[in-house]
């Protein structure tokens, strides 16, 4: 046995989909099973509203601040950015990173309102890249029965509409897509699958990606 390869680091799991997929619900059960097993493990989620440039976006979603579309982009890749080191230093000391929202949610989001891709996609170049995207497939009708929206900004069925179509065009064949209507302990069953088949790879020392 490699020495090097036995000394592993963490994964960095995305999860990713339309507003009330059942992302957060599924990254808690996620977070408690892997933590149960005795993996060392954090939950994460972006947007981070708890720092400076968390609170403006805080404040954007909820409708309290305007800002051009280009701006808030901007703000929540910089939300990344501000946690970039921080991610690495965890994924590298052995920590797997279960992450509500990433680039994609950036890119899907922002393009959804008729920003350029490729300008969306610029600012998110350099932070880590995932280890394993997982997709919570859901039609933007079915989410919006799901106890109706909240009052945040993004949740309109026909933005969500837009939305679904820029993460389609987003999706590539390593994104692991679950059925997000399923029972909640289903999606949770499969969700595990695919995550520990990624966290077998990761311990087989497969290196980190920027
Ligand atoms: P959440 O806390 O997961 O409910 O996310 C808040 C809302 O912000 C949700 O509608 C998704 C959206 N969102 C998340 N990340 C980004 C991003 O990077 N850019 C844009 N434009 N929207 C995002
Ligand atoms: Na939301
Ligand atoms: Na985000």
């Amino acid at each position: 046995e490699n020495k090097e390869s036995s000394s592993s680091r963490g994964a960095l799991i995305v999860l990713e989909g339309l507003d009330r997929c059942g992302k957060t619900s599924q990254s808690g059960r996620l977070y408690k099973y892997l933590d149960e097993q005795g993996h060392s493990v954090e939950s994460w989620r972006f947007p981070d509203r708890n720092t400076g440039v968390g609170q403006m976006i805080s404040s954007y979603l909820a409708n309290k601040s305007q800002l051009d579309d280009h701006a808030i982009h901007l703000l929540f890749s910089a939300n990344r950015w501000e946690k970039r080191s921080l991610m690495e230093e965890k994924l590298k000391s052995g920590t797997t990173l279960i992450v509500d929202r990433y680039s994609y949610s950036g890119v899907a989001f922002s393009s959804a309102k008729g920003l350029d891709i490729e300008w969306c996609k610029a600012p998110e170049i350099g932070l880590l890249a995932p280890d394993l995207v997982v997709y919570l497939d859901i039609s933007p009708e079915k989410a919006a029965e799901r106890g109706g929206y909240g009052d945040e900004r993004y949740e309109q069925l026909e933005f969500q509409k837009k939305v679904a179509g820029s993460y389609l065009s987003l999706r590539d064949s390593s994104w692991k897509v679950i059925d997000a209507t399923l029972l909640i302990e289903d999606v949770e069953k499969k969700l595990r699958e695919v995550v520990l088949d990624c966290m077998m790879t990761c311990h087989k020392g497969k290196p980190m990606s920027q």
